[in-house]
């Protein structure tokens, strides 16, 4: 499977519900890499940015509005076949029909505040990547532990 990256970002419902601790972990104890991160609170012109396919959707306005209701912590991923893996550890996207197990099954209820992003193929992980961090945001390093994952 190709070395791959993503972007994770924990929505401001998770941020609020103390899990970004629960969800990093997960990422983490998978066998995934941290590559960057940071806490921040999302201007309106990045939302709309970040969610422009949606933006002829009617809960646009009301998207853009949470993400930018509190702070989030975006994040960059690494490791093979990163990509497909985190969308199936988040689970689907209206939480109520998310199996148990997975991110959104076990801790939402509404597809309002599903708790976390993950990007859905290779092009859109390039794109966000780009649009929440610079290149001397992301950190490239070599853990011992990989010759066991
Ligand atoms: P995902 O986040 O699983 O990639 P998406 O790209 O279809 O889902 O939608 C982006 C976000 O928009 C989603 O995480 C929550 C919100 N959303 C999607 N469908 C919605 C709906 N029918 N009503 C309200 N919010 C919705
Ligand atoms: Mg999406």
């Amino acid at each position: 499977m190709a070395n791959e990256k993503t972007f994770i970002m924990v929505k401001p419902d998770g941020v609020q519900r103390n899990l970004i601790g629960e969800i990093v972990t997960r990422f983490e104890k998978k066998g995934f890499q941290l590559v960057g991160a940071k806490l921040m609170s999302v201007s309106k012109e990045l939302a709309e940015e970040h969610y422009g396919e949606h933006k002829e959707r009617p809960f646009f306005g009301e998207l853009v509005d949470f993400i930018t209701s509190s702070p989030v912590f975006a994040m960059v991923w690494e490791g093979p076949g990163v990509i497909a893996t985190a969308r199936q550890m988040m689970g689907t996207t209206n939480p109520s029909e998310a199996a148990p197990g997975t991110i959104r099954g076990d801790y939402g209820i509404s597809v309002g505040m599903n708790i976390i992003h993950g990007s859905d193929s290779a092009e859109s992980a390039e794109r966000e990547m780009g649009l929440w961090f610079t290149d001397q945001d992301l950190t490239s390093y070599d853990k011992t532990l990989s010759k066991w994952i």
